[in-house]
């Protein structure tokens, strides 16, 4: 029997997978690395480090930089990216979500968060939602990002469950593949292409409900 839910936050909770997106197009451009739909995608749910050396490879330019100027490109990304945060409130949780959240909470399901962001408790203040997440893994914690199953392994662990008892939710395939290597039942909000892997799907947030996703576990 499924007993708690564990969230991604970008992209699933609130739409900061744009502002990651904008954020990062800005150094692609700095760099001179090509910036394409699928390097978009695949940025999502990846480590900030990871990231960058996404971009980097696509450009061929992994040997180009050393550690010091990588990290000295990941920090200018995450400075845009905090202006960005900075301006957000409560209308930037996706359509939804509130609702959603306060019926899991009203069945008594638990709830934790598993995001790969560092910032995560600072976009949680933003939007107001950090009573609904007394757990958040501390991706500092980890030996290895999404898809590696740690993080969501993690997140049914600080909420005393086991993973198959634990239902996560995604936006990236990343996450997805995280979610089912951990051994939990996967939801994949988005383009259900990119999502194949999840065991449920659904095209936006909005309609993530208790009632939806019993008809597709059906
Ligand atoms: C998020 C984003 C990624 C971002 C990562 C690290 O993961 O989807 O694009 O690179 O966090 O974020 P930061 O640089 O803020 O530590 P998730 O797991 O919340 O989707
Ligand atoms: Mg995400």
């Amino acid at each position: 029997d499924i007993k708690g839910f564990v969230f991604d936050l970008d992209g699933v909770i609130t739409d900061t997978s744009v502002f990651h997106s904008q954020a990062w197009h800005q150094v692609a451009d700095k760099v001179g690395a090509p910036w394409s739909k699928k390097l978009e995608d695949g940025l999502k749910g990846i480590s900030r480090m990871d990231s960058l050396e996404m971009i980097l490879k696509a450009g061929n330019l992994s040997d180009k930089y050393t550690d010091d100027q990588k990290v000295a490109l990941a920090t200018e990304k995450n400075t845009n990216y905090l202006k960005l945060v900075d301006q957000m409130t409560p209308d930037n949780i996706l359509p939804g979500i509130k609702a959603f959240l306060d019926e899991i909470k009203d069945h008594g399901y638990l709830l934790s968060l598993a995001s790969a962001s560092k910032n995560a408790p600072k976009v949680l203040e933003k939007l107001q939602l950090t009573d609904y997440f007394p757990k958040i893994v501390d991706p500092k914690t980890l030996s290895k990002g999404k898809p590696d199953p740690e993080i969501y392994l993690k997140g049914a662990e600080l909420i005393k469950l086991k993973p198959e008892q634990c239902i996560g939710v995604e936006d990236a395939a990343a996450g997805v593949a995280s979610i089912n290597a951990a051994g939990e039942t996967s939801i994949g909000i988005g383009d259900k292409q990119t999502l194949k892997d999840a065991d449920i799907n659904f095209e936006n947030t909005s309609e993530m409900t208790l009632a939806n996703i019993q008809k597709q576990m059906a």
